[in-house]
């Protein structure tokens, strides 16, 4: 849904994502280079393409299957006020709750998420339901290349496809690293939109970081009717911060001590000035 934001204001949004996950994870490092790559894709959805409801959240659901990408979330709902900053400052501390993975029912999270590739089939049952139940609500669903290799996300796309589930967008990372190496050395997974065509989707390969895609790509999804729709999305670890995406490209995990954290807020906050120029 257009919400007569422009691209500019939307790239600023991803921006100061970017800051909020640097400054979640400088405390105890985490997962921020998929928390960085993830922002643009995250501006679009939370201040785009997810309709808010009257009650101050979202009328269209989310569901995130890769759990450690909870960063993301935490970092966009931080900007939209469902999060505090402060709050979030804890994430990765031990006895805290804002965790890694995230758990069922905690603020912008519908499934307990740390066991990868369970999120496509879930977020395929979840869209069944809201279409038997009469409501108009559509259902997102973010996971990542290294999930393609676990049997039950093929299960639930064959599901989603046999059921014409158009009210069903996959959003796929495919950020060809999971955490042992590459997935194309690991288990090839490629050719992705092939695969979910031959399943029944219409697929769409775009870049995770270019907004104007991203937009155009869910009105795409939005007016595809008898078919659910699969996004697989480019993205490359640290995207959006030149210098550590240099520094740390195979970063799956992000130790503390392995970031300059101030050299990557200074990129953002050039990255900022920049945009605002723009306006
Ligand atoms: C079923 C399962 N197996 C293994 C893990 C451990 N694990 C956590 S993150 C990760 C790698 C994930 O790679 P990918 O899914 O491609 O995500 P990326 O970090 O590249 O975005 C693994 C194997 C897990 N959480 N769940």
């Amino acid at each position: 849904m257009r919400r007569n934001q422009s691209i500019t204001d939307l790239d600023i949004l991803a921006a100061k994502i970017r800051a909020n996950v640097l400054e979640i994870c400088r405390q105890r490092g985490g997962y921020a280079a998929q928390g960085v790559a993830l922002a643009d894709i995250a501006a679009a959805l939370y201040f785009d393409e997810m309709r808010p409801d009257d009650d101050g959240w979202f009328r269209d659901r989310f569901v995130l299957s890769n759990g450690h990408d909870a960063i993301m979330t935490y970092a966009a709902l931080a900007e939209s006020g469902h999060y505090k900053m402060d709050d979030l400052r804890t994430y990765n501390a031990d006895g805290g709750w804002v965790d890694q993975s995230p758990i069922e029912g905690q603020l912008g999270f519908e499934i307990t998420a740390g066991s990868l590739g369970q999120g496509p089939s879930q977020s395929a049952g979840l869209a069944w339901a809201l279409r038997q139940q009469g409501s108009d609500a559509r259902v997102y669903c973010l996971f990542s290349d290294g999930e393609l290799q676990e049997g039950n996300v093929w299960e639930g796309a064959m599901f989603a496809a046999h059921q014409k589930l158009d009210n069903l967008c996959y959003i796929i990372d495919n950020n060809d690293m999971q955490a042992s190496g590459h997935a194309a050395d690991v288990m090839a997974v490629e050719p992705v939109p092939k695969k979910f065509e031959a399943f029944g989707f219409k697929s769409r390969r775009i870049s995770g970081t270019d907004m104007g895609e991203l937009l155009d790509t869910f009105d795409e999804a939005r007016a595809t009717k008898g078919k659910p729709f699969a996004m697989i999305c480019d993205t490359r670890l640290w995207d959006g911060i030149d210098c550590l995406q240099k520094a740390l490209p195979m970063a799956h995990y992000t130790a503390k001590a392995a970031v300059d954290w101030d050299a990557g807020a200074a990129e953002i906050t050039a990255t900022l000035a920049a945009l605002d120029a723009k306006r």
